[in-house]
């Protein structure tokens, strides 16, 4: 197994890449290594497209030219370069919040069958927070002016976007007095990339402080509305026993993937799985049953909301289809690898592009709208059912793993006795150092899952709670951090504050929009003791990030006064101003900054020390038990 440990902590992976090999399917791992050695100047920052008078290049050991055709110099350039990437990923996020808020339209105006409003308390709670009236309304009706109301934070007629109110008083005012307070959530997109264009912001600093408002318009703007609108239609998710890993597949029944992010396709693929026509269909076909099963994040969504397995994360995809035992892969969008087509052509497996803005090499495209969702997904289902006798041999080489998921803040703060303050009491007596998210994606510079379970396992060993979202959730998931039992891992304090609450020690919080989860969460903290974000013993990581949403997600947690530890570096060490803003600067700005260590036993020492200097400058120290 030697040379697939290199790539993956995980079993199912390193089985399935020894398969991958024999079946003579290329996977991210070789493609990565052809890559090598990558682009210096682009993995310092240093290069520029934005114009065709480029493109331009800066050399680092200062020899060769030190400004782009345009007099760019390589402070501007990164700091550009970043600031783009913070666009991409705000504005992925965002536009998949907007979809749900599209939906949420219909189904007030009762066009889109078979979605519904399935949290009315939520629905309307979150009304009120948009100061729309919901007294003597039907929920439809509040949901149609709850949306249009969501539709102008996207815009420009606003001076600050409607859920900044959930942030500390306090940061708001900071916010404000730099003049990052987020406005309209495309705005912010649209403005970063008029700053970036040739001739526009030259000053790399005002730049960046663009990029922390940008990011806020996603944390506290479309990630926050994509969050609150698939609570408001598909249910507040609350614990439910669930299964991860390649393990979770079945050797005699339909097996469906569903890949992507946003729930509108895959909670139409699970109630038409569930119907019993296809169950019967299935089992006339042979199969015992229907099996859905998510990779990355829209399994996230489905597993916190209903317990729906989880076959793999990020780097799992390919080899998900590996097994052979998958009839069909049905995607939407966001860190849906272009190579799936190709891996999935060597077996049975039929792949579906649902998006209209998604397509994809090798994949039928079914397209899903509102109006036609229920109908198509009942008809995909068909197919692969029917596709089921086409199977060849399957290797399912794992036994799954348990898991509980559907920690949303409202389920948090119920088993905490409906308030906040007995975490509160916990972290300042001292059982409880502080709480940290991990989060983030898989990143083949990194072995598969390494970064996560491993900074987890020192996390908890010393009584740091941890919550997660995204692929490392999963990665934790798949470690077993995620049963009740999992407090056996926990330093002492810890387990025993979890042990009475009876719940893991690794808290699910859902996929990567999802981390606004945690920011209400630690607003809710922050509230309760009349302090700011920053002054808490809190911290995040991201170990293995790769994607430009990612980038948007550590802005946001910065600018909110969360101190956070990337991975793998950034493309900005091209500008030592850029790096020291980011890295000790900001700590003056915005009472946080960034830390890069790829070496998680490492990253585990800095954030323990981060949340002991919070502590004590609360005046808490740690007791012993
Ligand atoms: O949004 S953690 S690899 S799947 S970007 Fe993508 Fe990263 Fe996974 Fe979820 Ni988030
Ligand atoms: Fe070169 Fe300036 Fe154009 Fe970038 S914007 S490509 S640095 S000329």
């Amino acid at each position: 197994m030697g040379k697939y440990e290199k790539n993956t902590i995980t079993q199912d992976g390193q089985l399935l890449l020894k398969k991958a090999e024999k079946d003579q399917i290329e996977t991210v791992w070789e493609r990565y290594k052809a890559q090598l050695p990558q682009c210096g100047y682009c993995e310092m920052g240093l290069s520029c497209r934005n114009c065709v008078m480029g493109p331009c290049r800066i050399d680092p050991f200062g020899e060769g030219p030190q400004q782009g055709v345009c007099g760019a110099d390589g402070d501007i350039i990164v700091a550009r370069n970043l600031g783009r990437m913070i666009a991409a990923g705000a504005a992925s996020h965002s536009d998949h919040g907007r979809d749900l808020v599209e939906v949420l339209a219909q189904v007030a105006e009762g066009s889109a069958p078979g979605y519904e409003i399935r949290d009315v308390e939520k629905l309307k709670r979150v009304a009120a927070e948009y100061g729309v009236e919901t007294e003597e309304k039907e929920p439809a009706e509040i949901a149609g002016e709850l949306a249009n109301a969501m539709q102008e934070d996207f815009g420009t007629r606003k001076k600050e976007l409607t859920l900044v109110s959930r942030a500390p008083e306090k940061r708001r005012e900071l916010w404000k007095k730099l003049g990052i307070m987020p406005r309209g959530i495309d705005r912010e997109t649209s403005e970063m990339m008029h700053r970036t264009h040739m001739g526009v912001d030259n000053d790399w600093q005002s730049l960046l402080l663009h990029g922390l408002r940008n990011s806020l318009s996603d944390g506290w703007g479309g990630s926050m509305i994509a969050t609150e609108v698939s609570d408001i239609l598909f249910g507040t998710p609350a614990p439910k026993p669930t299964t991860v890993n390649v393990g979770v597949l079945k050797e005699d029944e339909v097996n469906i993937i569903v890949h992507g992010h946003n729930p509108v396709v895959s909670e139409m693929v699970l109630l038409a799985c569930q119907s019993s026509e296809m169950v019967e269909l299935a089992k006339e076909k042979g199969a015992k049953g229907i099996n859905l099963a998510g990779v990355c994040c829209t399994g996230n969504e489905l597993l916190m909301r209903h317990g729906v397995p989880i076959a793999g994360n990020h780097l799992t995809t390919e080899l998900v289809l590996a097994t052979g035992a998958v009839e069909m892969m049905i995607v939407d969008y966001q860190c849906i690898m272009p190579a799936l087509g190709i891996v999935a052509a060597c077996y049975h497996t039929k792949m579906i592009s649902t998006s209209d803005k998604a397509r994809f090499p090798g994949m039928e495209h079914r397209e899903f709208h509102p109006d036609n969702a229920k109908e198509l997904a009942t008809e995909l289902v068909k197919e692969a059912v029917g596709n089921f006798e086409k199977r060849g041999n399957a290797y399912i080489p794992v036994e799954p793993v348990n898991a509980v998921g559907g920690f949303s803040v409202e389920t948090i703060v119920g088993a905490l006795g409906g308030t906040p303050q007995p975490l509160i009491d916990a972290i300042a007596g001292g059982k409880i150092r502080g709480a940290v998210g991990v989060v983030g994606c898989n990143n083949p510079r990194i072995k598969q899952d390494y970064g996560h379970v491993t900074l987890t396992k020192r996390l908890i060993e010393n009584d740091i709670l941890v919550v997660d979202t995204g692929c490392a959730a999963i990665a934790n998931a798949k470690a077993g951090f995620k049963v009740a039992e999992a407090i056996e891992f926990a330093g002492p304090g810890l387990k025993e504050i979890c042990g009475s609450l009876g719940i893991p020690p690794v808290l699910h919080m859902g996929s990567c929009v999802d981390n606004v989860r945690i920011l209400v969460l630690a607003s809710a903290l922050a509230n309760a003791l009349n302090a700011d974000i920053s002054d808490l013993p809190l911290a995040a990581a991201a170990p293995e990030w790769y994607s430009e949403k990612a980038v948007s997600i550590g802005a946001y947690a910065v600018a909110s006064g969360v101190y956070t530890v990337l991975g793998p570096m950034p493309p900005i060490a091209g500008s030592m101003n850029v790096v020291k803003l980011l890295t000790e600067g900001l700590e003056d700005v915005v009472g946080a900054t960034f830390a890069v260590e790829s070496d998680p036993e490492k990253a585990a020492v800095l954030i323990r020390k981060h949340i002991e200097d919070k502590r004590e400058k609360l005046g808490l120290t740690f007791v012993k038990v």
